[in-house]
């Protein structure tokens, strides 16, 4: 299989549905559908909604009937990112090789943007009930793990206790925490909201959503190691930030080699999970192994 091109073809067929399901830009409050448009399609690699078509893929499903869901994951990641970079948080000027949305217009548009992606979710979800007839079951499952991973108990969460984290030392097992609700959440839920909606059993439900667990704390590992590693050419964004801010890193918790090493073993336990489903899991295999040599 040629992760590459599969990769490729995933991010096209995301990107095509996003296109469709985001309003144009027209109507009175356009600047605020300018902006929104603006994140979303500043680049990104998509990967929440490529894990979530895999998965609905890895069980036997359609990845094409997985789409409004990818969609609405993506949707929620770019709306955390943009309120993310904000003075008040990260206060970032680059993301995704573009000025922030903050940047690009003002902090106000940017908070909007970011509030009018989150609401833009749930409706892309709600309107896709139609799609799922005879499954409204599993769809209302699926609005309800997409919000708790994006909200206080996850990903919000996650955030606020990133933030009361500054400044001070974490144990690893806070960091762990930490991770674990801001990136892992969403990751996760991507992950069994794509096994869900694709008709896996609760087995495989369960298998698919503790591989996301493991490479959503992987993910999280190698996004430290880029900060300390990577080229802002290819992350689209400055590298060398994370100790600039004192911030707690795996690699700066555990030195870079120990850092390393925990990563791939993080992968390995992620890819045993995926052993029970077979070859119809081969993209999540690859893209759980190409964690270790991203370059962004
Ligand atoms: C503001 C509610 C709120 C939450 C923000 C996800 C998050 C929580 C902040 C992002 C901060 C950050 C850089 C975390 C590291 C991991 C991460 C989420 C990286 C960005 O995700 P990618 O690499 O980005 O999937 P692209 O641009 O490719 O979509």
């Amino acid at each position: 299989m040629d992760l590459k091109a599969y990769l490729a073809e995933r991010r096209g067929l995301v990107n095509r549905a996003l296109e469709a399901y985001l309003p144009q830009v027209r109507g009175p409050a356009f600047r605020v559908v300018q902006a929104m448009h603006y994140s979303l399609f500043a680049g990104g690699k998509r990967l929440r909604p490529i894990l979530c078509l895999a998965a609905a893929e890895a069980v036997g499903g359609d990845p094409n009937e997985a789409l409004p869901v990818a969609c609405a994951l993506e949707l929620i990641h770019t709306y955390s990112l943009i309120h993310d970079d904000l003075p008040a948080m990260d206060d970032d000027d680059l993301r995704r090789g573009q000025p922030t949305c903050h940047k690009q217009f003002d902090e106000a548009t940017a908070i909007l943007a970011g509030d009018g992606l989150l609401t833009e979710a749930f409706r892309t979800l709600a309107a896709a009930s139609s799609r799922y007839e005879g499954r409204e079951a599993a769809l209302l499952e699926v609005i309800d793990l997409i919000a708790a991973a994006a909200g206080y108990e996850g990903m919000v969460g996650g955030q606020m206790l990133d933030l009361l984290a500054e400044g001070r030392k974490v144990t690893l097992r806070e960091l762990e925490t930490i991770h674990r609700l801001k990136t892992g959440a969403l990751l996760t839920a991507a992950l069994r909201c794509g096994a869900l909606i694709g008709g896996g059993t609760r087995a495989q439900v369960a298998l698919l959503t503790s591989y996301g667990e493991k490479f959503g704390l992987a993910f999280q590992v190698t996004d430290d190691l880029l900060d300390v590693e990577g080229e802002a050419a290819e992350m689209g964004k400055a590298p060398g930030m994370d100790e600039k801010r004192q911030k707690a890193t795996y690699p700066a918790l555990l030195g870079l080699e120990a850092a390393k090493e925990w990563a791939k073993r993080l992968v390995e336990a992620a890819l045993a999970e995926l052993e029970p489903l077979g070859e119809k899991a081969e993209p999540l295999a690859q893209i759980a192994r190409y964690l270790l040599v991203r370059r962004s």
